[in-house]
């Protein structure tokens, strides 16, 4: 009976430090370029951060125009190309062609090692 009780504990106290592993390998977005809520001149590109290695054919963005001068909420998808950064924590959105003033949107996904989709999503503005 009381094998049957250490080995229980034991099972429990594995199954919760892989849980805590698994939680830290979830990739959170750390910063953006353009930062969330800027407001400035049109980026070439938007360069997203990530506090882990990125597995690059699950991983994306999409970009979406959320509001233009006199078009308000009309959300629109933005021509753009996702790629690696430079490093492997990095994501790249290329806008096809330059950003006109308005709101924009960053849909994104992450997914590490884990395999697990993490998404999250953040606006900057274009004057
Ligand atoms: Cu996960």
């Amino acid at each position: 009976m009381s094998f049957l009780k250490t080995t229980t504990v034991a099972v429990a106290l594995t199954a919760g430090l892989l849980l805590s592993a698994v939680a830290q390998a979830h990739p959170k977005l750390l910063s953006s370029t353009p930062a969330e809520g800027s407001d400035a001149a049109a980026p070439s590109k938007i360069e997203l951060h990530f506090s882990e290695n990125l597995t690059t054919q699950f991983s994306g963005a999409k970009l979406i125009m959320t509001d233009m001068p006199g078009m308000p909420n009309s959300p629109m998808g933005v021509k753009a190309a996702v790629a690696a950064g430079g490093d492997p924590k990095t994501m790249v959105i290329t806008p096809a062609a330059p950003l006109t003033t308005g709101t924009y949107k960053v849909e994104w996904r992450a997914v590490s090692s884990d395999t697990h989709p993490i998404t999250g999503n953040f606006s900057f503005k274009v004057k």
